[in-house]
């Protein structure tokens, strides 16, 4: 098979750099975007943050909270996500690197891989030299920044992406690619969490180029046959995996046990709502709306219990999925004497979002909240 030439670009710092774009008096100071819960003023998480706030240790994920404490005399800009605002930023940078590519694949609101073997003839100059024509092209056309791997596959790619950042430019070509590998440690590659990285500790391997040497066979008694060959394989910097656009999602759902079994809205509630916010952030970064809400229960003598709501258009709001979440569970509770122990949010009829949609959707939206707001569901 012909070698191929792949890219990965990310945007750096997404959501706080497209806040720094529209209001750039902000640029030089830390910037923070963060998910506020709503439970008090500052409970919440850290969605991200510019690399001025990150070299005070800021970063996805924190809470709030801590963040303000290791940013306080910084005099740092703490900002809520505003999502819909990221979405049409990325729908144009999307179509700014569409048009480089043989083959596109956009894996989450500020990602994508370019195939771009046949244009540049497998060549790693012109795909060097077409890597920086796509970073000067991003901030002159759209003014963000990004950061490119290229590499003979998208695995290696989206490593080589990561070296370097912000707005940096990383290269490997196909007989680089076990040096570029070998010394990193083993949880730098993509599929090892903390947990697996343990696991290889104890059986004496610590980088990816150990994983690589390590016996196949014990490697598949290890981590069974599937993941084993993953491990096997990657580590040595193999992979076949095509650019393609991905078939969508057919849901996203999250499910937790309760801390005690209830029956009160209050608290089911509650615990439903924070799945509601990691369903909606996993929806922003797949680039999904969503028709179709369901509400998963299980009862204190396990028994399961769903209900499903479907709009009739397609939303990417949280307002609407809580809205809809508790009318839903409202429901369910005066209809059956439940005594809940887990409860689940699902959203399904997830499709891509478009400008056009979104335009419609905000019409739609805008009408029923005028009206009465039951009416927008079937
Ligand atoms: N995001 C989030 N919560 C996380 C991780 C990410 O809300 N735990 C959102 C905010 C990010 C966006 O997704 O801006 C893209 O995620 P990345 O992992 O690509 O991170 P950034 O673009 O923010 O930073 P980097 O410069 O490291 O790519
Ligand atoms: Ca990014
Ligand atoms: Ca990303």
């Amino acid at each position: 098979m012909q070698s191929r030439v792949i890219m990965l670009v990310d945007l750096d710092y997404f959501f706080a750099q497209a806040e720094e774009l529209r209001n750039p008096s902000i640029r030089d100071k830390p910037v923070v975007v963060c998910v506020y819960s709503g439970r008090t003023e500052t409970s919440g998480a850290v969605s991200t943050a510019n690399y001025l706030a990150r070299k005070f240790g800021v970063k996805s994920g924190m809470p709030i909270v801590q963040a303000k404490r290791r940013l306080r005399d910084a005099e740092p800009v703490f900002l809520p996500v505003d999502y819909g605002y990221y979405e049409t930023v990325s729908e144009k940078i999307m179509n700014l690197l569409r048009a480089h590519a043989d083959q596109f694949e956009q894996v989450g609101i500020d990602e994508a891989y370019l195939d771009v073997t046949q244009r540049t003839k497998a060549d790693y100059e012109d795909a060097a030299a077409l890597a920086q024509d796509i970073r000067k092209e991003t901030v002159a056309r759209q003014g963000l920044t990004c950061s490119i791997g290229l590499g003979p596959n998208k695995l290696v790619a989206k490593m080589a992406a990561d070296i370097n950042k912000p707005d940096g430019l990383t290269i490997v070509k196909p007989h680089e690619v076990a040096a570029f590998l070998a010394a990193m440690p083993v949880d730098r590659l993509i599929g090892v969490g903390s947990k697996t990285k343990e696991r290889m500790q104890k059986l004496g391997i610590t980088t990816i180029g150990e994983l690589a040497n390590y016996d196949v066979q014990r490697l598949l008694d290890a981590f069974g046959r599937k993941l084993g060959l993953y491990f096997h394989n990657a580590s040595a910097g193999a992979d076949d995996e095509p650019v393609q656009q991905r078939g969508e999602a057919e849901s996203i759902s999250r499910i937790a046990t309760l801390k005690e079994d209830t029956c009160e809205l209050g608290p089911i509630l509650e615990r439903a709502e924070v799945e509601c916010e990691e369903v909606h952030a996993d929806l922003i970064r797949g680039g999904f709306g969503f028709r179709t809400v369901t509400i998963i229960a299980v009862a204190k003598d396990m028994s399961v219990h769903s209900r499903s709501r479907s709009l009739d258009y397609s939303s990417d709001r949280l307002d609407v999925l809580k809205d809809t979440v508790r009318e839903i569970l409202t429901h369910l509770l005066a209809e059956c004497d439940l005594e809940i122990r887990r409860v689940g949010v699902k959203v399904s009829g997830l499709a891509k979002r478009s400008e056009a949609q979104k335009r419609l959707t905000s019409f739609i939206e805008e009408r029923s909240n005028q009206s009465d707001k039951k009416q927008a569901y079937i």
